[in-house]
């Protein structure tokens, strides 16, 4: 329900499909070959453990598809060639949803935190009950939907620390993405990308991943999750970083204009592997 509200309210635009880069593992035919139909029970009788599965998430942070390194130099060069490094990365995502090959869906509603500092946001051990099948698509919203982002939801760190200011219409920051790039003049400038609602404009938006040959086994699944941090910054929208982040632009909060562009941008900016 959530994730079609949000659907809605992004006018169907763009849920582009991202592939992932790490299919080879491939599905393994006989993994609930020794299931007994018969002994089954009822759909609704509980959770039957041979046919169900636990799905844990392990987000990574990647910048031209290696792990980032956290700091205040300037490694990597974005679309348009401002050179650029990665000191913070906080975000929420919300509402995961895994669809299967033969059409059914499972949810997991609520918010999850990854920072990548704290190795324990960098796991998300969704609940023990997902059916075992093939999968088709992993789905999520990037950020807090209306229902999930609202002043005072998170009340201790580290989630509470992401809250968006009342005056900019209360709620939490969606994502905190802050570096360091080499502006027109050759200077350092620290950028904070920090994306949100903005005066109750919703910019949340749904990611669909390409999990085409990923599957849920009773054994448990561990799906990566990888942020390509570069990604914010291109396709569709290319973002020259002295547009946004500049001594009378310091900042992007109050600029409706650049959340609607990482909207656009953030459709292409996961993709989902198995490790
Ligand atoms: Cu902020």
């Amino acid at each position: 329900m959530r994730a079609l509200s949000v659907l809605l309210s992004f006018l169907g635009a763009t849920t582009l499909v991202a592939c992932g880069d790490n299919h080879d593992h491939g599905v393994d035919p006989d993994a609930s070959a020794d299931v007994d139909v018969d002994a089954r029970p009822p759909a609704d009788a509980g959770i039957d453990a041979a046919s169900t599965g636990q799905v844990t998430l392990a987000f990574d942070h990647l910048v031209d598809g290696a792990a980032i390194t956290l700091g205040n130099d300037t490694p990597y060069l974005d679309a348009v060639g401002n050179q650029f490094g990665v000191a913070v990365v906080r975000y929420f995502i919300a509402d995961l949803s895994l669809t299967y090959a033969d059409g059914s869906t499972w949810d997991a509603p609520g918010a999850h935190y990854v920072d990548h500092e704290l190795s324990e946001t960098r796991t998300y051990a969704l609940p023990p009950d997902a059916p075992v099948g093939d999968l088709a698509t992993v789905r999520f919203v990037m950020g807090l939907p209306p229902a999930l982002d609202v002043t005072g939801a998170f009340s201790s760190p580290p989630e509470s620390l992401m809250e968006w200011p009342e005056m900019m219409g209360g709620g939490y920051h969606y994502m905190k993405f802050e570096g360091r790039y080499i502006d027109d003049a050759g200077a350092p400038f620290n950028f904070k990308m920090h994306s949100g609602a903005l005066g109750g404009t919703d910019y949340s938006f749904e990611v669909v991943l390409d999990a085409d040959g990923l599957a849920v086994t009773p054994e448990g699944t561990t799906l990566r999750i990888e942020m390509n941090l570069e990604q914010w910054f291109t396709a569709p929208d290319d973002w020259d970083l002295d547009d946004y982040f500049n001594a009378t632009h310091p900042g992007i909060m109050n600029d409706a204009a650049a959340q609607a562009s990482l909207q656009r941008n953030g459709a292409t900016v996961f993709t989902v592997g198995q490790p």
